[in-house]
């Protein structure tokens, strides 16, 4: 294809190229088989999301799906901890994606399609109660797909704690 114009763009989407649908179309992706999904911190089942502490690094095993995270609600976060919440979207549907990002996070947020995992690393900065959230419009209840993490003081002994829908 030959380029007709190149140059940047600030803040605008009209960054586009136009190509006939049939070259793209038979090699999209719509859904990865989540049998298939390698990734090691994948948990393939809400019954196995869970969330473990290795000295001050954090990890969040997650699963979404229309229209919860599992686990929404998490304790024992401390200042000081690094926390890596692995996203796992257990859809197997065309065309819902989920987001996630937590309030604080210094990087972006995340886009995981049906049946893949996604690391989101977030460095608490100080204590408090903090919400992450879907960030991609993925069903009516899309607006319900929240949950909270408590940030303690490195100070305090809060025991590492979650639930899921309580
Ligand atoms: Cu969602």
């Amino acid at each position: 294809m030959k380029l007709l114009l190149d140059f940047p763009t600030v803040g605008e989407p009209h960054y586009a190229q136009a190509c006939p649908a049939e070259l793209l179309e038979k090699n999209s992706v719509r859904i990865f088989k989540l049998e298939q999904n390698k990734h090691p911190y994948a948990v393939k089942a809400e019954k196995d999301a869970r969330v473990e502490r290795k000295c001050n690094e954090v990890h969040v095993y997650m699963t979404t799906i229309r229209s919860h995270f599992a686990p929404d609600n998490i304790e024992g976060i401390k200042v000081g901890d690094v926390v890596y919440f692995h996203v796992t979207n257990l859809e197997q549907d065309w065309d819902i994606p989920h987001g996630f990002a937590v309030q604080g996070a210094q990087n972006g947020e995340l886009i995981i399609m049906p049946g893949e995992t996604q690391t989101l690393k977030w460095v608490p900065q100080r204590p408090g109660i903090y919400p992450f959230y879907c960030t991609d419009f993925c069903s009516a209840l899309h607006q319900e797909m929240q949950g909270y993490v408590r940030v303690s003081s490195s100070a305090m002994s809060v025991p590492l704690s979650f639930s899921t829908g309580k």
